[in-house]
């Protein structure tokens, strides 16, 4: 089989660019490991930014955000037992962010690609990319006893974090820079109503907490956890428990509890691999940066990545300019490590360190009375929040 672009990996990434290129006329296959499925259950990201829901208009899948999105102006930072927010609206121009969860994106996506008959391969075993340093780079993939070689122009490699794509760049040109926090989040979904209209993110003394939400009767909430918990030390009680304890007391009074309808801990790490770029496979998403989930950037930056690569394609094809992919690499690092840093600085704000000294207390809180008491780190925040330029 010969495609122009074959892309590794049936997340939002993947299928972002496949529909964005078929609709420029441009040939593609998605390889996923799992099922549609599995990939569905996975419940990720609910925060998007405005450049990723414009992205998604492009590629004809705007429609369900649209109706069943909402759009927030702001977000709530509750610590010392009162609860502030941060304007987005008035401190970032006019802008805002959309609460539409990453299991919907990716479902509107598959739809998107069934309509226009997309070539997506489920239970993909094995896929290997080959020769990537050469003009001739092909992707071999096993389907039951078959072994498939898929030739093709170039690789994009958007197989999150535990993918094959990045593990193909020779160790001697792959830099990578990692930071892994001794904590997790426990989060839960429940078929309730969110306590306020706005996500609520909260300092404790006990822990970081988060209160967010998928639709006016669907909540999901995250408490900071022990990387050694697992989630079968925690009933759907201790939870709620543990989430009140954390909340100002306006706010826990508010909260509606029920069943679980799902629940999982995730690591937190911050992770970047230089370069995105390697001969003729190119990474994007996760397969090349995780962030710690506190900014709600992650998907973010996969978009911003997948808008560079997207656009330097079409460069490549309609005007035989290469400029676009000769820089992919560069551009998108400069606003990965953006992302790294914003992430960063809130994960440090709002978590409790297990080997904090009393000075990082300290340092914690004024930088918290700071944030609430400056226009200017308000704006700071605001922008960040909102999504920087692409
Ligand atoms: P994904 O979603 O991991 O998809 C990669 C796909 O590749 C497949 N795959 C393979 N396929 C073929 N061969 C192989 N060898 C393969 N290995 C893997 C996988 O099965 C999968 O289908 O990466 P992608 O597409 O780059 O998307 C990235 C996002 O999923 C991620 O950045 C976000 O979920 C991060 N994130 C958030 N991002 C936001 O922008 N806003 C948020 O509010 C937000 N909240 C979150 C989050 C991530 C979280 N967790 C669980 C880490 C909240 C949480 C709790
Ligand atoms: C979520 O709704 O899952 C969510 C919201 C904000 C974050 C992370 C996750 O920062």
């Amino acid at each position: 089989m010969k495609v122009q672009v074959c892309i590794i990996g049936g997340g939002p990434s993947g299928l972002l660019l496949s529909q964005l290129l078929h609709l420029q006329g441009i040939d593609t296959i998605v390889l996923e490991k799992y099922s549609r499925e599995h990939v569905l259950a996975r419940i990720r990201a609910g925060v998007l930014e405005h450049g990723f829901a414009k992205l998604m208009h492009e590629a004809q899948c705007g429609q369900r955000m649209d109706r069943e999105g909402e759009v927030h102006h702001g977000f709530n930072i509750a610590h010392d037992g009162r609860l502030d927010r941060v304007d987005l609206h008035k401190y970032s121009s006019g802008n805002s962010v959309i609460i539409y969860g990453q299991t919907e994106v990716t479902r509107d996506l598959y739809e998107a690609r069934d309509r226009l008959g997309g070539k997506v391969v489920h239970h993909a075993e094995d896929v290997t990319p080959h020769d990537i340093a050469s003009d001739a780079p092909y992707v071999t993939y096993r389907s039951g006893e078959n072994t498939i070689r898929v030739d093709c122009d170039y690789v994009v490699g958007a197989d999150g974090f535990h993918g094959v794509s990045r593990k193909s760049i020779p160790k001697n040109v792959l830099r990578e820079y990692e930071k892994v926090y001794p904590f997790g989040w426990l989060g839960i979904l429940s078929r309730t109503p969110p306590p306020l209209s706005e996500v609520a993110y909260a300092k404790h003394e006990r822990g970081f907490a988060l209160c967010s939400m998928r639709s006016r009767v669907l909540s999901r909430y995250y408490i900071q956890v022990p990387s050694s918990d697992k989630v079968e030390d925690w009933s759907d009680d201790a939870f709620w428990a543990e989430l009140k304890r954390r909340l100002p007391e306006e706010l826990a009074a508010r909260l509606i509890t029920g069943p679980s309808i799902e629940k999982s801990i995730a690591p937190l790490r911050s992770f970047v691999a230089e370069p995105m770029r390697h001969g003729r496979l190119f990474l994007a998403g996760d397969a090349a940066h995780i962030v710690p989930p506190t900014g709600a950037r992650g998907l973010n930056t996969a978009a911003s990545d997948i808008y560079y690569l997207y656009h330097a394609l079409i460069d490549h094809y309609r005007k035989g300019d290469d400029s676009g992919l000769d820089g992919y690499s560069e551009k998108a690092l400069a606003r990965v490590w953006k992302a790294q840093r914003f992430s960063w600085w809130l994960t440090m704000l709002l978590h409790r360190f297990p080997d904090r000294l009393p000075y990082d207390d300290r340092l914690q809180d004024i930088e918290m009375s700071y944030l609430f008491a400056s226009e200017t780190a308000k704006r700071l925040v605001a922008e960040n929040y909102v999504g920087l330029p692409f």
